[in-house]
């Protein structure tokens, strides 16, 4: 404490040409802490993005010195990183804070233009850069508790449920994640209630196109599916309306929808995102990040869950199955189902 006051008393002491020296030398103004939340895509109808912003500002809210800015770089990927050049190229942002698994590595090259810049990105892992700290949510983990769910539900006799065993993914573009973790933990979820069961996998090309989605669902109910999940930002809307006209299921990642399909949407999982964000904040003005690492967060330690005392989940299934998938549950969370997470690469 003592050691820490020493310059602060020096500089007051010393007077003002000093102090506004150093105030010059630091464009982001003494004791301020500025953050840039790069959102790859559009915050409106992305649970990931929507969260990320909410824990931001929350934070910024208790925190009178800490600045947001947030910016949408919209769907076209190609731009992405001449747009987070051009945003950090002035030095204003203490911190570039993002969501998304192919961020690090467009981090990696802005940031060797601009070596101080420091980068927190979740949803991803990278290591070895000091530059960047990584975040990954082990979606391997929701997703075998989300395809359980689904596979008790297309192996019941609920009245959207046909005989075929067969369980639908409806994906914007593919990716590591979910290629490696997403949809092979849906499918082994699904195959730890029935071991016959068959996934129906289809891509929209983009994250925006309902129709297409609404379409390729239609397809796929078609083809014998009852049950659906999706990892599809907001072109996951279309799916709901073709499964709410048809009479399908939905099991949905990351955030509470009931109230956007009751009975139709059946079950909801949960993203710790809005809190990691905001201990990622406090940890960064504090000053206690760990650069060039990567952590790994799931069930156990409470950053993904089930939500599964909401009301119109409990109307949406039969008792039967709630008991079976409430014992998963319990057992996940207290770490007594053992699986091995895939490699990402
Ligand atoms: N998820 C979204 O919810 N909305 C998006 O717009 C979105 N865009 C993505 C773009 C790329 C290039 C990649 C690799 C992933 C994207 N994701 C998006 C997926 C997101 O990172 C995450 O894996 C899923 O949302 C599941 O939590």
């Amino acid at each position: 404490m003592k050691r820490g006051l020493l310059p602060v008393m020096v500089l007051l002491a010393t007077g003002s040409v000093f102090a506004l020296g150093i105030r010059e030398s630091n464009a982001r103004g003494e004791g301020n802490f500025s953050v840039l939340v790069y959102i790859t895509g559009v915050v409106a109808g992305s649970p990931p993005y929507e969260l990320l912003v909410e824990g931001a500002q929350a934070f910024a809210a208790s925190r009178p010195n800490v600045t947001i800015k947030v910016y949408e770089a919209g769907f076209n990927q190609a731009e992405w990183e001449e747009q987070l050049t051009s945003l950090v190229a002035g030095g204003e942002y203490d911190l570039v804070l993002g969501s998304n698994p192919s961020l690090p590595d467009i981090c990696a090259n802005v940031g060797r233009k601009f070596p101080s810049q420091k980068f927190i990105i979740t949803d991803a892992e990278f290591r070895d850069n000091p530059q960047i700290s990584t975040y990954l949510f082990n979606q391997y983990e929701q997703s075998l508790c989300l395809g359980y769910l689904a596979g008790l539900i297309t192996t019941s006799s609920m009245p959207h449920v046909n005989s075929a065993k067969k369980i639908g993914f409806i994906a914007a573009q593919e990716y590591p994640i979910l290629n490696r973790h997403i949809v092979p933990g849906f499918l082994d979820g699904a195959r730890l209630a029935d071991p016959s069961i068959e996934l129906d996998f289809r891509v929209i090309g983009n994250w925006f196109d309902a129709n297409k989605a609404a379409e390729l669902a239609g397809g796929m109910i078609d083809a014998g599916v009852d049950i659906f999940a999706s990892i599809a930002g907001g072109a996951a809307q279309g799916l709901i309306r073709t499964a709410s006209g048809r009479g399908a299921y939905i099991v949905w990642y990351n955030t509470n929808e009931y109230k956007l399909a009751p009975g139709i949407i059946v079950g909801c999982g949960f993203m710790g995102q809005k809190k990691l964000t905001e201990e990622i904040l406090a940890d960064a003005v504090a000053g206690k990040i760990g650069y060039g690492v990567s952590r790994t967060v799931g069930v156990k330690d409470g950053y993904l869950d089930f939500i599964d005392d909401d009301p119109d989940y409990i109307a949406s299934l039969p008792q039967d199955i709630r008991d079976k998938f409430g014992a998963f549950m319990n057992d996940i969370r207290a770490g007594r189902i053992a699986y091995t997470v895939p490699s990402l690469y």
